[in-house]
């Protein structure tokens, strides 16, 4: 369990710096957030893989998570297809999302996977999702993550209190980046 995790980590690690290295390689002498074979923004999760390692451990299959705007680690611990996500991040075609959507509208029906740029957005949605998991008894939990910055937007809270009021199957994960 210990090496599984350690590895899932160096795994995510790797990957978010070789994604630096192909977003910064053609975009210099003069950083142009336009150029490069990854055009805008990048929101990347390197020192907070230790967060989706070890949430996703402990999650079952049909378990859903919808992430944040910084969502490759929660990405590849819940198991979304590395190559396809890549291709996402590039813009290609066969990407999760036909390459339209980018590296912060990554999603996959597969696996219950979302995330969104707009910041909250995936809370409300993960209610949604826990509801229903509980009228159907699938069993399973909705993963919710947000960033501290969330926690002052009206959806974080209409999520939490909703969940709570219907006791529903969210687990709402805060990572605080400061
Ligand atoms: C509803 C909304 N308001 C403002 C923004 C602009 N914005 C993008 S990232 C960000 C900060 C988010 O902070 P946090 O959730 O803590 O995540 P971090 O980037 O620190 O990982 C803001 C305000 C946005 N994308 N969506």
């Amino acid at each position: 369990m210990q090496r599984d995790l350690y590895q899932q980590m160096v795994l995510i690690r790797a990957y978010e710096e070789a994604i630096l290295r192909e977003y910064h390689a053609d975009k210099k002498p003069v950083f142009d957030i336009g150029a490069g074979l990854i055009p805008g923004e990048m929101h990347l999760s390197a020192g907070q893989e230790p967060v989706a390692a070890g949430v996703c451990a402990h999650s079952i299959p049909g378990d859903s998570v919808t992430a944040t705007h910084r969502p490759h680690h929660f990405a590849l611990a819940h198991g979304v297809d590395m190559k396809a996500m890549t291709a996402e991040i590039f813009g290609r075609v066969d990407g999760l999302g036909r390459g339209r959507g980018g590296h912060m509208h990554l999603f996959d029906p597969m696996t219950k996977f979302s995330c969104s740029g707009i910041v909250g957005e995936g809370l409300p949605v993960a209610v949604g999702q826990a509801l229903a998991f509980s009228r159907r008894g699938t069993g399973n939990v909705a993963i919710a993550v947000a960033g501290e910055g969330a926690a002052n937007q009206g959806a974080f809270h209409e999520a939490l209190n909703l969940a709570a009021v219907w006791k529903l199957p969210v687990l709402f994960v805060i990572e605080d980046n400061d």
